[in-house]
C-alpha cells in the first residue's frame, strides 16, 4: 500500500501546473471561434489540446479509487481555489480572483472526518487541508518555533502546541490510510480538463462519488487561437490591452449528463448582490438538473450560505457566539451534505 501511495505521489510530484506550456504556443491550425457564440461543452473539448502532464494524473487517481473504492470508502471530488485565464502563452499576464481556497481545504478536512477519501482538486500553491491552519498568514509557523534548551532541537511554543497535537494526529491518520490525493491546476483549461478526466475515473464507483465544486470558475476565457506566444507589448494597438474573451462551456451540464450521471453533484453560486443569490442558485440548479446549489455571498460566505434543493431553501448560519468561538462553517456544512448523499445512495440503489 505504501508502494501504491508512494507512485500516486511520484506521478503527481511531477505536475507543474504553474509552468507555462511553451510547447503548445499559438496553434493557427484550429479554427477560429466565433465571436458571439457561445462555445458548447463539446467542442471545447475538441478543439482545446489536453494539458501534456494529463495521463499522469490519469494514472494516480485510478489507483487511489481503486484502493479506497476497495476498502469500501467513499470518495469526494472537492475543488478549491480560483482559475485563472492567461493572457500570453508564455504567460506574464493573467486574470485572476479572489479564492485562497478557504473552503475548498477547510471542507475537505471535515469530510475526511466524515470517513470519506479525498480528491483534492485545487489551485496549485493555494490553501491545503491542515497545512493551512499554519500558513504564512494563519499562525505562521516560523514565529512559534524555538530552541530546545541545549540547542540541537526545535520546539513548538504553548501557543501552538495545542493546535497542532491536533491537526498533526487527523494529517498523519489520513496519510497513513492514503485517503487524500492532491491534484493540482491554475489555468481554467487545465482545471477543465482535469475535472473531466476525474469524473470519468469516478464513474465507476456510481452514486459512492460526491462532487462538491467549491473553485471558482472563471466565466471567460480567451482560446487558445488567439493567445499569443509571447509577452504583449505595450506600445501594441495603440498602448492599449482591448481583451475579447469568450464565455467558458457550461461545463456542469456535462458533468450531470453525462461524466458522472449517478454521483451526487453539489456546486457553489458565488453573488455580491444578495438580492439576486436566491434566483441565480435555483437558475443554476434548474439548468443543470444536480441535487444542490450552495448560495453564498462573498462579503458573508464564512457566516452565512444557503442550501437551495429543487424543493426547498434553507440558509445555514453561523451564531454570533460560534463565530466567536472560531467554529467553521464547514463543520455545519459537511454533515448536512454527508447526510444528503446517504439518502441519494440508498435512493439510487432502490431504483
Ligand atoms: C464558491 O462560491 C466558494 O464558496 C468561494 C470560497 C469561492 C466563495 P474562499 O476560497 O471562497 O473560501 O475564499 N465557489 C464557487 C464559485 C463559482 O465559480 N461558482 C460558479 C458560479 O457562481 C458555478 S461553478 O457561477
Amino acid at each position: 500500500m505504501a508502494t501504491r501511495e508512494n507512485n500516486e505521489k511520484r506521478l503527481l510530484s511531477r505536475v507543474a501546473t504553474s509552468v507555462p506550456d511553451a510547447q503548445s504556443a499559438i496553434d493557427r491550425s484550429l479554427p477560429e471561434f466565433p465571436a458571439a457564440t457561445p462555445i458548447d461543452e463539446d467542442s471545447y473539448f475538441r478543439l482545446h489540446k489536453p494539458p501534456a502532464y494529463l495521463s499522469q494524473i490519469s494514472t494516480g487517481v485510478a489507483s487511489f479509487i481503486n484502493e479506497n473504492h476497495g476498502r469500501r470508502r467513499k470518495i469526494v471530488l472537492v475543488t478549491s481555489g480560483g482559475t485563472t485565464v492567461p493572457l500570453e502563452n508564455n504567460t506574464v499576464r493573467f486574470i485572476d480572483n479572489f479564492s485562497a481556497g478557504t473552503r475548498g481545504a477547510t471542507s475537505a478536512e471535515y469530510f475526511l472526518e466524515q470517513g470519506y477519501s479525498v480528491i483534492f482538486l485545487h489551485r496549485e500553491f493555494s490553501l491545503l487541508p491542515y497545512s493551512r491552519h499554519f500558513s504564512h498568514t494563519t499562525n505562521c509557523l516560523l514565529d512559534h518555533l524555538q530552541f530546545s534548551q541545549d540547542g540541537e532541537r526545535v520546539e513548538v511554543d504553548g501557543v501552538l502546541q495545542k493546535d497542532l497535537l491536533s491537526v498533526l494526529a487527523q494529517y498523519q491518520k489520513v496519510k497513513a490510510n492514503n485517503m487524500l490525493l492532491l491534484v493540482p491546476f491554475t489555468t481554467v483549461h487545465q482545471y477543465l480538463f482535469t475535472l473531466k478526466l476525474i469524473a470519468q475515473e469516478l464513474s465507476v464507483i456510481g452514486s459512492d462519488a460526491l462532487f462538491y465544486l467549491a473553485a471558482a470558475v472563471s466565466d471567460f476565457f480567451l482560446p487558445t487561437s488567439r493567445i499569443p506566444e509571447h509577452k504583449i507589448q505595450s506600445q501594441e494597438h495603440g498602448g492599449k490591452l482591448v481583451v475579447d474573451l469568450e464565455p467558458v462551456p457550461k461545463f456542469l451540464r456535462r458533468l450531470v449528463d453525462s461524466w458522472a450521471p449517478i454521483a451526487m453533484i453539489v456546486s457553489f453560486k458565488l453573488e455580491t448582490d444578495n438580492t439576486i443569490l436566491i434566483k441565480k442558485a435555483r437558475t443554476a440548479l434548474e439548468r443543470y438538473n444536480h441535487q444542490l446549489v450552495i448560495g453564498n455571498l462573498l462579503q458573508t460566505r464564512k457566516y452565512e450560505v444557503v442550501f437551495v434543493t429543487p424543493d426547498n431553501e434553507h440558509w445555514i448560519r453561523l451564531s454570533k457566539d460560534a463565530a466567536e468561538h472560531k467554529v467553521e462553517i464547514e463543520s455545519l456544512i459537511i454533515p448536512r451534505i454527508v447526510a444528503m448523499h446517504k439518502t441519494w445512495i440508498e435512493s439510487r440503489e432502490t431504483m
